[in-house]
């Protein structure tokens, strides 16, 4: 038992950290820890007071010896004490309702107007993720992973491809599920800058787990920075090896599912690869992004997330390492 006791303090790996409910880096995500903390002062209050009586109780029989003492229903204090315990009890409960209807009326953000709006599309499993504004030209397109400028409530709208998923960064927020066949909204206002993970919070299926994103918070200016660069088409390989990539990739199987702007890969049932390695992991945060974990993924996509929507695509070891040169180019 004594050997086991560190075991008790795992838990609290959870408390600090890029994915983390008591990170409080968001309007929405500090407002839940005031709301938790709530809850937990008025249940904590009942807990002790509720262990004390039967403390007292028990440690009262224990003095008396001899048969069950019969509680006395003529004792004074009885009446006043059942009153004010039931009282105490009403109290706390309507306190807690009240407490979260307004915590709920508050994340509503009734009549807020949001700079731009970011469409996330859960699909098994992975992110599509789409930044639109209101000038068409400037939507961009990228997978599995979210940048946000610090400081701006921007607004998530939620869909699903599939099967029901859910969206969680809970550093920043609370969950919202995507669900097939509509569209849900959430608001995230981060406050601090820094890497933050999202989980899908929603058991989808086989690789569930793997079903990751990456949060960039980052200053106004960084995030307009990286919204003007991922405008820009794929940068034309400048290396022969990875020109030899680039032509295996936009002209075989690969083009039939993904899209790469600037080449004539323009399906959309896959990540957008057009700015892969700016991203900071590869495949829904299966693996870190490096030209070897790229080469490896391409090798093998079932061996690293097996049942993956991804096919193995017979290619040779020369074949493989152009396609690792090309993909590691397109920042
Ligand atoms: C049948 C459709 C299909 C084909 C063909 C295909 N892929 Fe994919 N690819 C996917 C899907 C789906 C994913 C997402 C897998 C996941 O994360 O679960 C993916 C993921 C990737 C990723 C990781 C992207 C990210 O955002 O993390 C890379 C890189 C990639 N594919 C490269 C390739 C290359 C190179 C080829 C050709 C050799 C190829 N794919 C062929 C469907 C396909
Ligand atoms: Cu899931």
């Amino acid at each position: 038992m004594r050997r086991a006791a560190p075991l008790l303090f795992l838990p609290l790996g959870a408390c600090s950290g890029v994915q983390t409910s008591l990170g409080g880096q968001g309007v929405e995500g500090a407002s839940f820890i005031g709301l938790f903390e709530i809850f937990l002062a008025v249940t904590g209050v009942m807990y002790v007071i509720v262990i004390a009586i039967l403390l007292g109780g028990l440690f009262r029989r224990r003095a008396n010896e001899g048969p069950t003492p019969v509680p006395d229903a003529r004792h004074p204090l009885l009446r006043p004490a059942l009153i004010g315990w039931t009282g105490l009890i009403v109290l706390g409960l309507s306190g807690l309702a009240l407490a979260s209807f307004l915590e709920d009326r508050t994340l509503a953000r009734p009549g807020q107007k949001y700079p731009f709006s970011i469409q996330v599309t859960a699909n098994q499993w992975w992110w599509d993720v789409q930044y639109q504004s209101s000038d068409v030209s400037h939507t961009v397109r990228t997978a599995n992973e979210l940048h946000l400028p610090v400081g701006v409530p921007v607004h998530v709208a939620l869909k699903s491809n599939d099967v029901i998923h859910s969206f969680w960064v809970p550093n920043l927020a609370g969950k919202q599920d995507l669900i097939p066949g509509r569209t849900n909204d959430l608001v995230l206002e981060p406050t601090q800058i820094g890497q933050y993970r999202g989980q899908c919070a929603e058991f989808c299926g086989r690789e569930h787990a793997k079903m990751a994103f990456d949060v960039t918070v980052e200053s106004p200016a960084a995030f307009q920075a990286w919204w003007s660069a991922q405008l820009a088409s794929a940068k034309p390989p400048s290396v022969a090896e990875a020109a030899a990539g680039a032509q295996i990739v936009t002209s075989g199987p690969c083009a039939m599912c993904h899209a790469i702007a600037g080449t004539n890969a323009s399906a959309s049932v896959a990540p957008d690869l057009t700015h892969l390695a700016s991203r900071r992991s590869i495949a829904a945060g299966t693996l870190p992004m490096s030209r070897a974990n790229l080469e490896s993924w391409v090798a093998d996509p079932q061996g690293h997330k097996p049942g993956s929507k991804m096919p193995k695509i017979p290619l040779d070891a020369a074949q493989l390492h152009a396609v690792s040169a090309y993909l590691a180019s397109l920042q």
